[in-house]
């Protein structure tokens, strides 16, 4: 006997190959012990659902979507940055105001300050936007604490996030977000003190599952980011990169040449790059709402990455200073509007490809049986709509781990 079904409603699985969305139409979906113990066609249910499940859910007239996957966030820091908001609307640039001490560094010097309390209390709201849209799954990075203890303690309440909030949190080292104050002037000794002191500290705490690293300009060279990414793999820890956003230091190209789960950005990648990430399997991940708050206008390439086969996630890099954004409905808009995405391939850009880019790819990220039981009811006549409409917007019911949470 399965613990739930829903019954009637057209299940929007995120299977790859074949019909759009990997529609199931007049479907039905179990769960039982947390994970989807069937789903298929009405027509072949194996009985009657009163019969197969102890409750029996009327999804008529619905389509069910997996629980959406935001696979690239920086949510917990302490601050925020509306006075740069304000200087790049008078024309600073970004990159100006990060080499002037602002930008990164100043979220730092507000993290570093702030308890785990203040954190856990600046983070929640956050956390709760995203969840209430249906995300169910939430990567979450350090990146502003740049001293082991801080690094640590951003990662800590990223984990406490997901003991009190109904969501699957996974967290990222982000130690070599940018060079601390303490260290200016002397980015490789920073680099040295990560390899060997922030990162081992936090792989030992169990605190990280992946690493990641800022390969830009006001940031870490290829050089230095290949160090990082050496000292990871020692440790046996997967790694991601944000790649390519300001300018083309090659770094999608580096991300794959070190099996990466994703390389993110990608706006200035090149076609060597984009080749590069098709061979290695790394996920493209992509970013309009920092694009979007950068007035960035150099688009990343997405014909090329379909053309290459690379799958396609996007993500909301909710952060103080390059994106404030805890939409990640908003960014499937964004990534069709901006980027030209499908619908398809948005949603399976927050869904299957997100989970991918968290090697979660096994598990999560489509429907299917023996997957995790995570998913949305949502009230609409045709998927296309989860990123066409602006604002306001819910789904009618989320579950995740097989519980329904309205
Ligand atoms: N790229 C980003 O989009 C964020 N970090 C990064 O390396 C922005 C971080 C910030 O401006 O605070
Ligand atoms: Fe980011």
């Amino acid at each position: 006997m399965w613990d739930d079904i829903w019954i009637g409603g057209d299940i929007a699985t995120m299977a790859p190959d074949g019909p759009p969305y990997g529609a199931i139409r007049d479907g039905a979906i179990a769960a039982a012990g947390g994970l989807i113990a069937w789903t298929g066609p009405m027509a072949e249910l194996p009985g009657p659902p009163d019969r197969l499940a102890a409750r029996v859910r009327d999804a008529s007239g619905r389509w069910i979507t997996p629980g959406l996957i935001d696979c690239h966030s920086h949510l917990v820091y302490a601050g925020n940055r509306a006075r740069e908001f304000e200087l790049r609307l008078e024309g600073a640039s970004y990159e100006e105001i990060a080499r002037q001490g602002g930008g990164i560094v100043a979220t730092v010097t507000a993290t570093r300050a702030a308890t785990e309390d203040e954190l856990v209390a600046a983070a929640a709201p956050r956390l709760a936007a995203l969840t209430a849209e249906g995300v169910t799954t939430v990567e979450v990075k350090s990146g502003y604490g740049l001293d082991v203890e801080t690094e640590m303690k951003q990662l800590r309440v990223a984990r406490r996030l997901g003991e009190t909030h109904d969501v699957t949190v996974r967290t990222t080292f982000l130690g070599a977000h940018a060079v601390p104050a303490e260290f200016a002037g002397r980015p490789d000794d920073y680099i040295d003190f990560v390899r060997r002191e922030s990162l081992p500290a936090t792989a030992q705490a169990g605190l990280a599952d992946a690493v990641d690293a800022f390969c830009e300009s006001i940031a870490f060279s290829p050089q230095q980011t290949a160090q990082v990414f050496e000292a990871a793999r020692m440790l046996g820890l997967p790694v991601k990169l944000h790649a390519d956003q300001l300018s083309d230091l090659g770094g999608a190209a580096l991300a794959a040449r070190f099996g990466a789960l994703s390389a993110d950005h990608l706006e200035y990648t090149d076609p060597a790059g984009v080749r590069a990430m098709a061979t290695a399997g790394t996920v493209a991940v992509l970013l309009p709402g920092a694009f979007y708050t950068l007035r960035e206008s150099q688009l990343p390439p997405v014909a090329l990455l379909r053309q290459h086969r690379v799958p396609i996630a996007v993500a909301s890099d909710c952060n103080p200073g390059s994106s404030p954004v805890t939409s990640l409905l908003l960014t499937l808009n964004m990534a069709c509007t901006l980027f030209r995405l499908t619908p398809e391939e948005a949603l399976a850009g927050v869904t299957r490809n997100a989970a991918l880019a968290l090697g979660l790819g096994e598990t999560h990220g489509m429907l299917a049986k023996g997957m995790a039981a995570d998913f949305c009811v949502w009230d609409i006549a045709e998927p296309a709509e989860l990123a066409y409409r602006i604002g306001c917007f819910r789904p009618e019911q989320i579950v995740r781990n097989g519980i329904a949470r309205t």
